[in-house]
């Protein structure tokens, strides 16, 4: 895998991930406790055996630097590394001044990067997905079939197609219709597959009949240079795929495990969720391919006469007396009050621990600790790092509102609720 250079695609604006991208890029969205997202396409290419990765995003923020700095460390004997290429850095002319037009546009606007001698493939992946997949099985598909390019697909309903790329192909697996988002049932039909395909390849359909694009591509480099040669062309899915398929060999891998796109704030909450649950479709545990973040030095957590179940509680917390917490992430440094009850939520916790100097200030100033104070019930919400909820505040969406704007200082997006970062919550608050 050595000749591979990955290409991990960190976003766009981040706009349906606000407010978790008001302060961040989005690679750096904190995951499941103590990762980050940018962890789980890294994670990916370093157990297939690839060690050449760069990160495009829109912006840069100062915790994703810190944190693939200190995660993504490699031996000068491996000749490893993983940089990020940010857009902002990029606009040196007024040519540039635009935000990149799409994901095709993001890699061409970069091209030269990649164009290193002795990368002879580039794979190409999103930054919003959780998954767990070899990339060496699609480099050997790709070989084997002699693609110019291939893209990782995943059998689905019909229900979940407008959503995504889908895609129908020939017996020996070269795509031969594409439609990004089809939306009618003539799109539809022009590129669902007979189940019995799926099948006889090894993969149980269990009636699904499309085939999905999961933004995981591969391509020879010199069918990149090519395809991308065409300044109209800004995105893969909507103008580059459709257009591929009748000049170049574009072929498929198959994949059928867990997949999950984590771009908007309802899948990324619900995908944290799961992972807390008894048996998690995803596990971030696993001897063969762990899911690698920054090391830290953090005490184990100290939990005192709490309730805990179905939950994943990082390090460095202190759970108190009395506390309930139900099917919910407790993200690193997380302090929980007395009598705290935490049910159905996402908690990414502090970046640092305040020393009793800081504390004492803040509380002749009125400001609460970070954390969440005594007797507070958080339901259904995600609560950014180092906020300061007061005690007894109720952080449950009672009314059921699907989208609140900032105005109370908390938002509510698809019914979830969320405490942006630093927000501070004085004590009796309620939604
Ligand atoms: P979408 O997810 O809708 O569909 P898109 O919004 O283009 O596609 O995002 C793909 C990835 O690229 C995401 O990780 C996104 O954050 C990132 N990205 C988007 N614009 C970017 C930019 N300007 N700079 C850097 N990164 C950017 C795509 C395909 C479908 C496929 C689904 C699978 O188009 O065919 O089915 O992914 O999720
Ligand atoms: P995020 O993307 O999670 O919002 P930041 O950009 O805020 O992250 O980065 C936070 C970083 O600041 C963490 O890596 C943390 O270790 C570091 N940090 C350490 N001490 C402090 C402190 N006293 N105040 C703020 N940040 C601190």
């Amino acid at each position: 895998m050595k000749n591979v250079v990955a290409v991990v695609l960190g976003g766009g604006r981040g706009t349906r991930l606000m407010p978790l991208t008001g302060y961040r890029s989005k690679p750096a969205v904190p995951l499941a406790g103590k990762y980050r997202l940018i962890d789980i396409p890294l994670s990916n290419c370093i157990n297939s055996g690839v060690n050449h990765a760069y990160v495009l995003t829109q912006f840069l923020s100062v915790s994703l630097h810190q944190h693939i700095r200190g995660t993504y460390r490699f031996d000068a004997f491996s000749g490893g590394f993983v940089e990020i290429l940010a857009a902002q850095q990029t606009m040196e002319d007024d040519a540039h001044k635009d935000w990149y037009q799409g994901t095709a546009d993001a890699v061409r606007k970069n091209l030269s990067y990649f164009m290193r001698p002795g990368f002879d493939y580039v794979l190409i992946l999103s930054g919003d997905q959780l998954y767990r997949m070899d990339f060496r099985r699609m480099l050997e598909d790709h070989q084997r079939s002699n693609a110019d390019v291939t893209i990782a697909a995943k059998p689905v309903a019909r229900q979940e197609a407008s959503g995504l790329g889908i895609m129908r192909a020939d017996d020996s697996g070269r795509i031969n219709g594409f439609v990004e988002k089809p939306t009618t049932d003539e799109q539809l039909k022009s590129v669902a597959v007979d189940p019995a395909w799926i099948d006889a390849r090894g993969v149980a359909s269990n009636g699904r009949d499309c085939l999905a694009s999961m933004g995981i591509y591969l391509f020879n480099r010199q069918a990149l240079i090519e395809l991308l040669d065409n300044q109209d062309h800004s995105d893969f899915g909507k103008e580059i795929f459709p257009q591929a398929i009748a000049s170049r060999r574009v072929q498929l891998h198959l994949f059928d495990g867990y997949w999950e796109d984590i771009g908007t704030i309802r899948s990324f909450y619900e995908a944290n969720l799961q992972m807390a649950a008894p048996s998690p479709p995803f596990s971030l545990s696993s001897a063969s391919s762990p899911i690698y973040t920054r090391p830290r030095f953090l005490p184990p957590t100290r939990i005192d006469g709490a309730t805990i179940s179905g939950s994943l509680i990082a390090d460095g917390c202190v759970i108190e007396p009395g506390a309930v917490i139900e099917n919910s992430v407790v993200g690193l440094r997380c302090r929980i009050g007395r009598d705290v009850h935490i049910r159905d939520s996402v908690l990414m916790g502090g970046d640092y621990y305040e020393d009793t100097s800081r504390v004492a200030a803040n509380d002749a100033a009125g400001l609460p600790r970070i954390g969440i104070g005594a007797g507070s019930v958080v339901e259904g919400a995600i609560i950014d790092k180092n906020c300061r909820i007061s005690s007894g505040v109720r952080i449950v969406n009672d009314s059921g509102q699907s989208e609140v704007d900032a105005s109370q200082g908390v938002v509510v997006r698809d019914g979830v609720v969320v405490v942006p970062k630093k927000a501070v919550l004085p004590t009796g608050w309620r939604l």
